[in-house]
């Protein structure tokens, strides 16, 4: 089943891109993708043993470089080089195409989401790990470079698996409680169940068509995977990548949206999303007891009365768009920045009201946003990504306490609570390859790590007991350095391919104060 697509924004880029390529081009780049790209990428472009190739994933791939994979292929995938077989023009052509929205947007509906789920036959589940060390202290490196996951040993450092993953994971993989399994997802919407223990894959199911990061419920038994393509919000059983639900994102207005991202708020028993396209903010509750409509101002909940509806959704109206956000220790307060960059709200979940602003221009990167006690108050901070500052809030305030200036606009930040300082790294500009450790008393810089000149080095994980930061060279012949977080010396680099994010599952199941959730 297929759906035109209605929006204006799409309509216009389709004119736009339909401009620069003459109909003639275009029905050439057409012909040249069923013969050249289709059996891997799928007829309707949407992927199939290639990923998509839709504006939503190629926007990230920043001037001719759809064209240079064209031509040269893409090393450590399948992805050979067409530049024999096409020339400069086609290919031009054939990018351009690639980069224009789809037509017809598609549906991605309950059973063609069960009909992508693959359960590995030969997957077993076991009594105990396979392997001796702290199940606690296994951290996982998301290797971008090939997509893989390297499991290491948070105590000795040792490699114990390396296993591929769908292609161009993104945002952090979510632990069960328990800290044996990983759920990991893609871009194209494909979430990937891991047994630590096993070192095995469980199985994989596409639960959305283009997705943004997914959330576990406090309870372990359900995933929420936040879609941009289709508009939705799938529900997933943990236990087998069942579909439990999928939810179909219209405000109250009606009008279709985007879910930019979504998290679990454990104390609530409930998932908050981001809307991208509408002043709403939702809450979708998995609890056996889901609150009662009609207890604050904006509030409603939809479908609670007409049971069995397992996942009530309320929605709330906020005064500005909120395309990211990040939640206060009691999971009462949502800190909102606004669509274009220029400052936030809070917004009450229990009201379903805006209680403050925030003074947070240069749009931050809230999802990367972490917290610490300092003096009798807690303080949020977060990077921004179109300058160089790191914002530091107070929390019962929600004054900003302080602008720390950066070499350049960062992107992610970590801390632990048995450490004195905060890591912040700058991934934009020429400064690029500079790591900032700040004092969290002071908030001044105390150290500038510039460990690999020249080359990207971002985002930062603990070991579970704070003692050790794990850092990334992000880069494709790049390295996970291991420093003393006391002392800040380097202690050991591990040989990694393009590592970005880290993930400790001691710091993720419980929650600490210096990780983004
Ligand atoms: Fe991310 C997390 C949004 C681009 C790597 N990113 C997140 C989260 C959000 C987000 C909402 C938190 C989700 C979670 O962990 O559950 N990211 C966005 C964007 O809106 C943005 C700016 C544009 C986009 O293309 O989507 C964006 N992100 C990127 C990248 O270009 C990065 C650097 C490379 C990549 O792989 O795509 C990137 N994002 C990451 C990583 C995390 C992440 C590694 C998890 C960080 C963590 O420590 O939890």
């Amino acid at each position: 089943m297929i759906r035109r697509i209605s929006s204006f924004r799409a309509r216009t880029l389709g004119t736009l891109c339909a401009l620069l390529l003459t109909s003639a081009a275009w029905a050439d780049a057409q012909s040249d993708y069923a013969d050249h790209c289709a059996s891997c990428h799928g007829d309707t472009r949407l992927g199939g043993v290639g990923p998509a190739l839709i504006p939503e994933t190629l926007k990230r791939m920043r001037g001719p470089r759809v064209a240079a994979v064209i031509a040269e292929g893409r090393t450590a995938t399948q992805m050979p080089a067409f530049a024999h077989n096409l020339n400069a023009l086609q290919i031009e052509e054939l990018a351009g195409w690639l980069k224009s929205p789809l037509e017809t947007a598609p549906d991605w509906a309950e059973a063609d989401i069960m009909a992508s789920r693959t359960l590995d036959a030969d997957y077993v589940e076991i009594d105990a790990p396979v392997w001796s060390s702290d199940p606690m202290n296994i951290t996982l490196v998301v290797e971008t470079g090939d997509h893989n996951v390297s499991v290491l040993d948070g105590d000795t450092f040792e490699v114990l698996d390396r296993f591929e993953t769908p292609f161009a994971v993104h945002g952090g993989p979510k632990f069960s409680p328990d800290g044996r399994y990983v759920f990991i997802m893609s871009r194209d919407g494909w979430v990937q169940k891991y047994d630590i223990w096993a070192l095995q894959q469980v199985g994989r199911v596409r639960a959305g068509l283009n997705s943004r990061n997914i959330a576990m419920s406090g309870d372990g038994k359900w995933l929420a995977v936040a879609n941009y393509l289709p508009n939705s919000l799938t529900l997933l059983s943990t236990r087998d990548l069942s579909v439990a639900k999928v939810i179909e994102i219209k405000s109250r207005k009606g009008n279709p949206s985007r879910v930019s991202a979504v998290y679990q708020a454990p104390p609530r028993e409930s998932f908050v999303l981001a809307l991208k396209d509408v002043p709403e903010i939702w809450e979708v509750f998995y609890g056996a007891n889901p609150p009662q409509s009609g207890l604050g101002h904006d509030f409603r909940i939809e479908g609670q009365f007409k049971n069995p509806n397992p996942f009530p959704v309320r929605k709330i109206t906020t005064p500005d768009y909120l395309d990211d956000f990040f939640f206060d220790q009691t999971y009462e307060y949502v800190m909102g920045a606004s669509r274009d960059g220029n400052g936030g709200q809070v917004i009450d979940l229990v009201i379903g009201q805006k209680v403050a602003d925030l003074d947070l221009p240069g749009m931050p990167h809230l999802g990367s946003g972490i917290t610490w006690r300092r003096g009798d108050t807690t303080v949020m901070a977060t990077p921004h990504l179109t300058d160089g500052t790191v914002s530091v809030i107070d929390m019962e305030t929600w004054e900003t306490v302080k602008r720390i200036k950066t070499e350049g606009p960062g992107f992610f930040m970590r801390s632990h609570e048995n450490s004195p300082y905060v890591w912040a790294d700058v991934f934009f500009g020429p400064n690029k390859d500079v790591m900032h450790v700040i004092d969290k008393k002071t908030l001044e810089i105390v150290r500038t790590l510039r460990p690999a000149p020249g080359k990207t080095v971002a985002h930062v994980e603990f070991t579970k007991d704070g003692s050790h930061a794990l850092v990334s060279i992000w880069e494709d012949d790049g390295a996970v350095i291991i420093y003393d977080a006391k002392t800040l010396e380097e202690f050991r680099r591990l040989p990694m391919r393009k590592p970005s994010g880290k993930y400790n599952v001691w710091n993720k199941i419980t929650f600490s104060e210096g990780t983004s959730h």
